[in-house]
């Protein structure tokens, strides 16, 4: 059974996650498909494309798919892991994608809604950052793109508190560009998409991938690399790494003993 819809209308691309009974959790079948549904969209007439919940979605997506959490000692958010991967397309992706949200948005799926390039939230969206509740460390471009998009102190606070930010909140804070109420969302987003479908795609492509390119633009020294590698494997090697996904798969508050 498919999780991912896609649709092409007017050169407007849309994926639609489509599996509510897993909250759209992006397992790699989910994020499989997704990449398959962006690369047919890239290669053919779209010139913007929509992600999206199904209809009136209370979960735009729960964000990773804790049961494919790799178990304590291995690397949580490599390189390759599924939604790692999509983050990276969806970025590099020549097409100007546009996260259209209704819902609750957890865990890496906020990462998933901020590597969009216009994020159009309902009032019902909500922003929750989950590592800290699930004991994982996060990684270095993922904690690089939330700091680039809303700041160290409001980064610092979502990564902390694993509190929700609610839509009027993201807006202000310029994380969402628009809030607009649930029945209007759609005629808005499409409107916006359609706009942005009559302008000259190589600019706007040329555009995107110098702004990637410039955002990215933070050198590294090897020995910053290694230890920034080695704050991360302190805390996937750690007990409550393991603990917080077994709390999760058991349904129980998890008990975090920061070892
Ligand atoms: O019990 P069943 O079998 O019906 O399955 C339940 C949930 O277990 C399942 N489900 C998930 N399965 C795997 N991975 C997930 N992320 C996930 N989320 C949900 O879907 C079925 C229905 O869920 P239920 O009953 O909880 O639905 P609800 O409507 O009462 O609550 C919706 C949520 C989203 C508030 C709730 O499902 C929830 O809190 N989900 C987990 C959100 C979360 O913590 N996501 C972070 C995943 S880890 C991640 O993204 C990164 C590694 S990190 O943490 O670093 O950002």
């Amino acid at each position: 059974m498919s999780m991912i819809l896609t649709r092409l209308h007017d050169d407007i691309g849309t994926i639609i996650m489509d599996n509510p009974e897993r909250r759209n959790a992006l397992s790699s079948k989910m994020v499989d498909e997704m990449l398959h549904a962006l690369e047919v969209l890239e290669k053919g007439k779209a010139r913007v494309i929509v992600i999206r919940a199904h209809a009136g979605a209370k979960v735009w997506s729960a964000g990773h798919d804790v049961n494919e959490l790799p178990i304590a000692g291995r690397d949580p958010l490599a390189y390759s892991d599924p939604l790692v991967t999509v983050l990276r397309s969806i970025q590099a992706s020549p097409l100007p994608v546009i996260a259209m949200i209704e819902g609750g948005v957890w865990g890496g799926a906020c990462d998933l809604a901020l590597s969009c390039d216009i994020l159009i939230g309902s009032p019902t969206a909500s922003i929750t950052m989950t590592p800290a509740k699930i004991g994982v460390p996060y990684n270095a471009s993922g904690i690089l793109h939330f700091m680039g998009i809303m700041g160290v102190n409001i980064a610092k606070e979502m990564f902390f508190s694993a509190q929700s930010l609610t839509a009027e909140r993201a807006e202000k804070l310029g994380i969402l560009n628009h809030v607009v109420p649930a029945d209007d969302m759609e005629k808005f987003t499409y409107e916006l998409a359609g706009n942005i479908a009559k302008n000259s795609p190589l600019s706007i492509k040329v555009i995107k991938e110098q702004i990637r390119l410039l955002a990215n633009a933070h050198p590294l020294s090897p020995h910053t690399f290694e230890r920034v590698q080695g704050l991360r494997r302190l805390v996937y090697d750690s007990n409550d790494y393991a603990e917080g996904i077994n709390a999760f798969l058991g349904k129980r508050p998890a008990v975090f003993q920061g070892e």
